[in-house]
């Protein structure tokens, strides 16, 4: 395993078990709760919590400042999930290789799962143990509940599902996954200079986190045309036979290639004059070279 795959996985490991611990006090036998635990404890790759564990890396940051912001953002990401499958959005029975939450457990169930998994979120950020000032916890849920909105990823679903097999262009497309995938991680990089109270750099890693998210859409949407369904988890070809709009479709392979240099190459001019930006620029790379 690469000094990247086992970062990730250590990073993944204590998320998850501060999770775990959260919701270990909070355990009820009822089908909501295990559907919740279902479709958060379900294998994702965490690349959320590692892109702030690497950006809180550039300002030294302990992990107890940042390890329950990364929680509550795999929930929000879970809960984007299971939403995402269901009948009235994508329609997906897998993600992650399983039944997904409301093949698992049945519709009503799981969009209750994901609106608690929403709000689980905001309990673990605004939770009196988790010890960092009044004023960073406000500045972190405004700065988390207004990625997750209509100007963030519910804006950028609902842009991708009205405009399906509809025409539109190269700036409505980056638009709509700006939002639907880059907000997130644009929060991902910001809170780092929030927690670090650098107000002057929380826009420039906003920036770099939604430069990020294009990276990683558009690696999503090669893995849709060529990945395997096996390693995916998920079925493949989906964008097309869904008539979703990707910038491969738009621009062709050769100039949609063109752009993911250009964004990296900005992403690592942008961090030049940081410091210890390792192990952002290895996700970076990860992000570009991945396979599901
Ligand atoms: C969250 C406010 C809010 C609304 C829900 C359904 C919905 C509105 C949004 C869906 C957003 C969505 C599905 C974005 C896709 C982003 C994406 C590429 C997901 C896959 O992420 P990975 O590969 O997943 O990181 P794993 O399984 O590894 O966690």
């Amino acid at each position: 395993m690469s000094d990247f795959h086992q970062d990730l996985k250590a990073v993944a490991e204590q998320v998850n078990s501060y999770l775990k611990d959260f919701l270990d006090k909070q355990s009820s036998d009822s089908k909501l709760f295990e559907a919740m635990n279902y479709g958060l404890f379900s294998g994702g790759k965490m690349i959320r919590s590692y892109l702030i564990h690497s950006a809180c890396k550039i300002f030294n940051l302990e992990k107890k400042e940042y390890i329950p912001i990364a929680a509550a953002v795999e929930c929000i990401h879970s809960y984007s999930l299971i939403h995402d499958d269901l009948p009235a959005m994508d329609n997906d029975d897998f993600r992650r290789g399983k039944e997904s939450t409301h093949k698992a457990y049945g519709e009503f169930t799981a969009i209750l799962a994901g609106s608690s998994l929403l709000t689980l979120a905001f309990e673990i950020i605004s939770n009196l143990n988790f010890n960092i000032s009044n004023e960073k916890k406000i500045n972190i849920i405004y700065a988390l509940s207004s990625c997750s909105g209509h100007f963030g990823i519910a804006g950028g679903q609902f842009f991708d599902l009205s405009l399906k097999n509809s025409k539109v262009n190269k700036d409505n497309i980056i638009n709509m996954q700006n939002k639907k995938t880059g907000a997130l991680m644009g929060f991902c990089i910001e809170v780092a200079a929030i927690l670090a109270d650098k107000k002057n750099l929380e826009e420039k890693f906003k920036n770099i986190g939604i430069k990020l998210g294009l990276l990683f859409q558009i690696t999503d949407d090669f893995l849709d045309k060529y990945g395997s369904a096996d390693i995916l988890g998920k079925p493949v070809q989906q964008d097309m036979a869904k008539g979703k709009n990707t910038l491969i479709d738009f621009l062709g392979e050769d100039e949609t290639k063109k752009l993911m240099k250009n964004l990296q190459i900005e992403i690592e001019q942008d961090l030049k004059s940081l410091p210890n930006t390792n192990s952002l620029l290895n996700c970076m790379s990860f992000i570009i070279n991945r396979k599901n």
